[in-house]
């Protein structure tokens, strides 16, 4: 039997079944959190970004004890550059663009230390990885099709940053049918003002593409489910 349970969450509470909801992580990586990375390439101060790591590991931590299905994402292009958009690449200062090398390996490229997730949120065996090119999770990943598969209709949604990778994925998986869930708290901007404004612009409208939670109101309810079993 599948019981649902209520998570605190704006405009309305929602209410989660846990077989059918998924944990997404996205881009906590070294790249958009570290200096030497993508992120400090474009010229922001990555230190912005640190807020959002211990929610999501309290997020992260609750999904697990609760059994949810945890997947994490990465942005990032194959070594030779043919998956990446000429478009992409020309972005930034020249000297230091994708691709190009860096203190933690080669910018924003698969394989290199930049490209992975910070330890403190590390998968674990059996927690998939979807590399992505895109900013959306579901553009030219398999994302879909392993939801489907899992019976997933809802996504609770954490990382970085708020305005670009998480309201692009949480805008392609409204229009794929998904109830999606931001995680406010544990998600982060380097434009503060962009992460609040981003986070009001899915809650708007009675919930235009999605629902604004946090953290801890997520771990309370996932626990719950552990708690009556
Ligand atoms: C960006 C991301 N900001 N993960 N990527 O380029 O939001």
């Amino acid at each position: 039997m599948t019981h649902g349970i209520s998570l605190h969450a704006e405009p309305a509470p929602i209410t989660l079944v846990p077989a059918r909801t998924a944990l997404v992580i996205i881009d906590m990586q070294r790249d958009f959190l570290e200096s030497g990375g993508f992120g400090e390439a474009l010229g922001n101060d990555v230190g912005l970004l640190q807020g959002a790591v211990g929610p999501c590991r309290t997020a992260l931590a609750a999904a697990r004890a609760a059994g949810l299905l945890v997947i994490h994402t990465r942005e990032g292009h194959r070594p030779d550059l043919s998956d990446a958009p000429p478009a992409k690449v020309a972005r930034g200062a020249p000297e230091r663009r994708i691709g190009d090398p860096g203190p933690m390996g080669r910018i924003l490229i698969r394989g290199e230390p930049g490209h992975d997730i910070v330890a403190a949120l590390a998968p674990r065996p059996g927690e998939p990885v979807i590399d992505k090119p895109g900013k959306g999770a579901f553009h030219q990943t398999d994302l879909d099709q392993m939801l489907r598969n899992a019976g997933i209709d809802t996504l609770a949604v954490c990382g970085v940053t708020t305005e670009v990778c998480v309201h692009t994925t949480i805008r392609e998986g409204n229009d794929r049918g998904y109830r999606c869930v931001a995680l406010g708290d544990a998600c982060a901007s380097y434009f503060p003002e962009f992460h609040r404004v981003g986070l009001e612009m899915i809650k708007a409208q009675g919930g235009i593409f999605g629902w604004v939670s946090d953290s801890g109101a997520f771990a309370t309810a996932v626990r719950s489910t552990t708690q009556a079993a």
